[in-house]
């Protein structure tokens, strides 16, 4: 059945205003793939490293390490990249190291790049936490603030000064964190030389994991034409049994281009094509990306070739970029959270990125393990608690269907230092690489722009409704969140966001040891929140920490007993809830993760429900059985025909 003609021009015209949201962007932060025009060549592997051990930590800077091999600078070992430097070592100092760190890579690149002067050759890392400086050869090429987004500088001019093509990469990164930087710390100096000695400090942070440093995601060159696709922005819609992509492409490096636009599925066929740098694609008989478990065909992706030809008085470019792309639709009621129409529940987990040895960095094994686990529990989702997670893994949530909450590194945002300009401005930044880097995953359902900060403070108010505003700007397809730890009556971000995160741990943090007043006090807890918002609530974090293999029966707190225990009386309320507008629950945690040292902790945060060699507790046990479980109160539901929730600009409802 086809749409009425007015109807059809408002979903374009629609359509159109969305991706015109995307110029608030500047720039483009494509995935790095190769083709037929682009080479790509990953720099993963050994590199050279040696700690600044310096008082203050300057040494590198004022000696210009970044001028001459790192090895005649002083003493350097091998680091293997990507990985935390943290605890690869024996050295207690490398693994709570505070401060710059230099990393070296030295290559030949192919000597084609250094000829072809029609060749960009673009330096890019995945991520580096927190401060990069990035030379090459000794000229600084680029620097970054912010642990969790890529970034990337132009380096063939740099290269083509040596025609050997010789190499030698540079990264200084530095872990400090203050309270401008998202997540904030403070470093704090002791100066009681009765109880420290000279030069004595610690880094204060207010988030609950191990502040892990290095360079965590891989390091690449990749090259395009100089008259290149810069970025793309697809936004998708479906009508009865009819896809429609929208699409934008920007160019860089020529004046004019042609742009030649292909859909191709999964069986290699083209079904729809178009000319331009924007125009909506219709495809027929559609296969719409569905969340795992939701459809016997989840995930399902179609490529876009984007083919750009351009000419300039010495030479012609040919540049070929191929998306993937998912077509689904996301919309929220005051009760639901719509995909494709259909009430989707978030049966899902919060994780980290965080595993022995190498920390946060990068690892197919542990990716790929993660995954199974995944559907072994039967999960269908999870939210990047607490930080933008690496391009590679949301890639895997795309083709299989594993819906994301996509959060950004603001964490522990707890002084109210930390809610001045600077730190908004940085914020909205952030927000800006964010969603410019993962705008286009059919996986991503809804931006997190912040973990329980404090916001009972004053300025909380202004500063988390201008965030959320301007998230909503920058991509006004998806849903905006903000996670509220338990304490609703002095939640400032509830007004603004269209789903309402909480996070609270009764019978743990409050009222220790007993299991009996979760049902009552988590109830008390919705029926407030939802009475007072109309907003669908999603349960974003709850569990109990669980010394694996420690048993008491009945149980105790620190058990798998009860870990279970706790599980299963939320779980009485969530069977309720679910019914009316509860929309998911979200386990805390996936694995068992490392922290800081503190009386708290036993060797990091225990509340996984696998270990962190990823082996289930008995509480993965209760979770994998609930989830293969049909919910009889569920088969009522409908898509019902309410409007949108409060603070939901109507162009989040997208069909
Ligand atoms: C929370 C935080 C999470 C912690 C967790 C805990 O509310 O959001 O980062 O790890 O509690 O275990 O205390």
């Amino acid at each position: 059945m086809c749409l009425p003609v007015r109807q059809q021009v408002l979903r374009a015209l629609w359509l159109f205003a969305v991706l015109d949201a995307g110029l608030l962007l500047d720039g483009g932060m494509l995935y790095p793939r190769e083709s037929s025009s682009r080479e790509v060549k990953e720099l993963s592997g050994l590199w050279v490293f040696r700690a600044d051990r310096s008082p203050n930590r300057k040494q590198g800077f004022d000696e210009a390490w970044y001028k001459r091999p790192l090895e005649e600078t002083g003493p350097v070992i091998d680091m293997p990249v990507p990985a935390s430097y943290n605890d690869i070592t024996q050295d207690p100092e490398i693994r709570d190291f505070i401060g710059w760190v230099w990393y070296e890579r030295e290559l030949v690149v192919p000597t084609r790049w250094i000829q072809d002067e029609s060749i960009r050759v673009v330096l890019r890392v995945g991520s580096a936490h927190y401060n990069s400086v990035v030379w090459v050869n000794g000229v600084n090429v680029t620097q970054h603030e912010g642990g969790h987004l890529p970034f990337e500088a132009e380096v063939g001019d740099v290269l083509r000064k040596d025609p050997t093509g010789s190499c030698r990469i540079t990264i200084a990164v530095n872990n400090t964190l203050t309270l401008y930087t998202l997540p904030p710390g403070n470093i704090q100096y002791m100066n009681d030389r009765t109880r420290y000695p000279d030069g004595f400090f610690v880094q204060s942070i207010y988030f609950d994991f191990f502040n892990y440093a290095g360079i965590h995601r891989p390091v690449l060159f990749y090259t395009t034409p100089k008259a290149y696709v810069d970025d793309i922005t697809v936004v998708t819609d479906f009508s009865d049994n009819t896809g429609l992509v929208s699409y934008k492409v920007s160019v860089k490096g020529a004046v004019t281009a042609a742009l030649k636009v292909t859909l191709i599925d999964k069986q290699g066929h083209c079904v729809a094509s178009s000319n331009g740098p924007f125009g909506v694609l219709k495809v027929q008989d559609v296969n719409l990306w569905w969340p795992y478990l939701t459809h016997e065909n989840p995930g399902y992706l179609y490529s876009m070739e984007v083919r750009l030809s351009a000419a300039d008085e010495r030479t012609t470019y040919e540049d070929v970029y191929t998306l993937p792309v998912g077509i689904r639709t996301v919309n929220v009621t005051s009760t639901q959270f719509l995909i494709n129409n259909k009430p989707f529940y978030f049966h899902g987990v919060n994780k980290h990125e965080d595993s022995d040895i190498r920390g946060k960095g990068l690892d197919w094994p542990l990716i790929v393990k993660d995954f199974n686990l995944l559907k072994w529990l039967g999960a269908n989702s999870f939210r990047t608690s607490h930080y933008p997670y690496a391009e590679e893994i949301l890639q895997m949530c795309d083709r299989h269907g594993i819906v994301v909450i996509d959060e950004s590194p603001a964490v522990g945002i707890k002084d109210i230092r930390s809610f001045g300009n600077v730190s908004l401005n940085h914020h909205l930044f952030v927000m800006e690489e964010l969603v410019r880097r993962d705008k286009n995953h059919p996986s991503v359902v809804m931006w997190s722009v912040a973990n329980e900060p404090a916001s009972e403070m004053p300025p909380a108010d202004y500063y988390f409704k201008t965030v959320i505003k301007h998230t909503r700007d920058l991509d006004p397809t998806r849903p905006v969140t903000f996670v509220s730890s338990s304490n609703f009556a002095r939640d400032k971000g509830a007004p603004y966001v269209d789903v309402i995160c909480i996070n609270n741990y009764f019978s743990w943090y409050h009222d220790p040891g007993h299991v009996e007043v979760i049902t009552l006090q988590l109830n008390t807890e919705y029926d407030n929140w939802h009475e007072k918002y109309k907003k669908p609530i999603i349960q974003s974090e709850y569990g109990a920490d669980a010394v694996p293999g420690v048993h008491v029966d009945p149980p105790v707190m620190f058990t798998e007993e009860y870990q279970k225990v706790v599980l299963q009386n939320y779980h009485k309320v969530f069977d309720q809830k679910r019914a009316q507008y509860l929309i998911g629950e979200l386990i805390w945690n996936f694995a068992d993760f490392m922290t800081t040292q503190g009386v708290t902790r036993v060797v990091g945060n225990k509340k996984g429900i696998f270990t962190r060699q990823r082996q289930p507790k008995a509480a993965a046990f209760i979770l994998k059985e609930r989830r293969a479980r049909p919910v009889p109160s569920l088969t009522s539901t409908s898509v019902t025909a309410e409007g949108p929730s409060l603070g939901l600009t109507s162009t989040c409802m997208q069909s």
